[in-house]
């Protein structure tokens, strides 16, 4: 029987690299490395980003786990190399003595007694998510050989929202949306607010953040379970997005608009359609999907929904107010080189996020030693199911 599938990153901002370990995949499982190399491009990219991005070209260099491009059942080990690693000369990494609201370094400062908030910002910052990418997307090649999809975008951002629907049949056509977009939007038309609204908060020296989704295309019902508060899929998925750098709120479905409206408006009817037996809901087909795709934190075949806030990054160009440590005057907050805007990145986090998780639970249902046995199950599984 396979272990839990789980990760584990290290690795700080400036230091020589960021690693992942990966463990509990199946034996015989393809990992195209080409694809994790894909997903961690897509997280430089988006409009607003820093410099930074500049002078990385992130590679995820395997280390371990794998022999031609196959798993053996061991833990998978990946390198992604920092170029820009100075954190180990100190002309280089100043000491950050006025922390910035919002960031990590007030806090990290008062919990390891430190009056210099660099050793908590190097792993606090969000570079460490392009480890995070590339386990999700390793993971992810569970998935994948399920016919699973896993499609995440940016819905917008202050008063710039895409109303545009997210359907399985146009999947292709807003990946293609999606990776012409500057701001990893599929509307054109938010796309190009989006864009404005970056280049506004830079012009005034601050910074924007927005609402990214997830939807997970082809999963099974059952995955997730209620007999336990962290089995539940929903409980694990809220876990896993609020985890990124930055998030402060998550949603499943209709989420914080089900308080809004009664029972009748919000539970998504059951039909049975005997026609769409083969499709993931196993013909139990809902004409809605204002449940996200999870009720009783199981998978119920319809697509999974998972919204993510993420706030406007703390670094802000014209500083925020804030104080000295040691003599405790008012100061403007420091200024380290960062992003206007991350919100393309984090929907390509928090879409391994999801895919991740999406793969643990898939795992821990069919989970086995070998990919054989993992298909056995998933098989015997769908065909009892259909009974039902
Ligand atoms: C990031 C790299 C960082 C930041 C950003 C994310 O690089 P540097 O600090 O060298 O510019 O650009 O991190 C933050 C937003 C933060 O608050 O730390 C990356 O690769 O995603």
């Amino acid at each position: 029987m396979g272990k839990p599938l789980r990760y584990q990153t290290a690795g700080e901002s400036h230091g020589p690299a960021l690693v992942a370990i990966v463990d509990g995949l199946p034996s015989d499982l393809a990992v195209d490395a080409s694809r994790v190399n894909a997903e961690l491009a897509r997280r430089q990219g988006g409009y607003g980003r820093g410099a930074r991005q500049k002078i990385e070209t992130d590679v995820a260099e395997f280390l371990g786990g794998l022999r031609q491009g196959r798993t053996i059942g061991s833990p998978v080990a990946l390198r992604i190399v920092n170029r820009d690693s100075r954190i180990d000369d100190p002309a280089k990494t100043p000491p950050v003595t006025r922390p910035r609201p919002g960031h990590a370094d007030l806090a990290g400062s008062l919990k390891y007694l430190v009056p210099d908030c660099r050793g908590t910002l190097e792993r606090a910052s969000a570079r460490e998510t392009a480890a995070r990418v590339a386990a999700g997307a390793v993971a992810r090649s569970v998935l994948d050989a399920f016919g699973i999809r896993v499609f995440g975008f940016v819905r917008g951002a202050c008063d710039a929202w895409s109303a545009r629907e997210i359907r399985e049949q146009d999947l292709d056509a807003l990946v293609a949306a999606r990776d012409a977009s500057e701001v990893y939007c599929p509307d054109p038309e938010t796309d190009a607010r989006l864009v404005d609204l970056i280049h506004r908060a830079k012009t005034e020296k601050d910074t924007v953040g927005g609402w990214c989704e997830v939807h997970v295309f082809g999963c099974p019902p059952g995955l997730g379970s209620c007999m336990n508060w962290d089995d539940r899929l929903d409980a694990r998925l809220a876990f896993a997005v609020m985890g990124i750098q930055a998030f402060k709120a998550v949603e499943i479905g209709l989420g914080r608009e089900c308080g809004a409206r009664f029972g009748s408006g919000v539970h998504d009817p059951i039909i049975y359609d005997a026609a769409s037996r083969g499709a993931s809901h196993l013909g139990y087909a809902r004409p809605t999907n204002n449940a996200g795709g999870l009720e009783g934190g199981m998978t119920n075949g319809m697509p999974i929904v998972v919204r993510g806030t993420m706030k406007p990054i703390s670094t802000l160009l014209r500083g925020m107010p804030s104080v000295e440590f040691g003599s405790h005057e008012p100061q403007q907050s420091a200024y380290e080189r960062s992003d206007v805007s991350a919100v393309a990145a984090a929907s390509v986090v928090m879409e391994n996020a999801v895919a991740f998780e999406v793969a643990r639970a898939f795992l821990d249902k069919f989970g086995g030693d070998s990919m054989r046995e993992v298909r056995g199950a998933y098989e015997a599984y769908l065909a009892a199911a259909r009974e039902i």
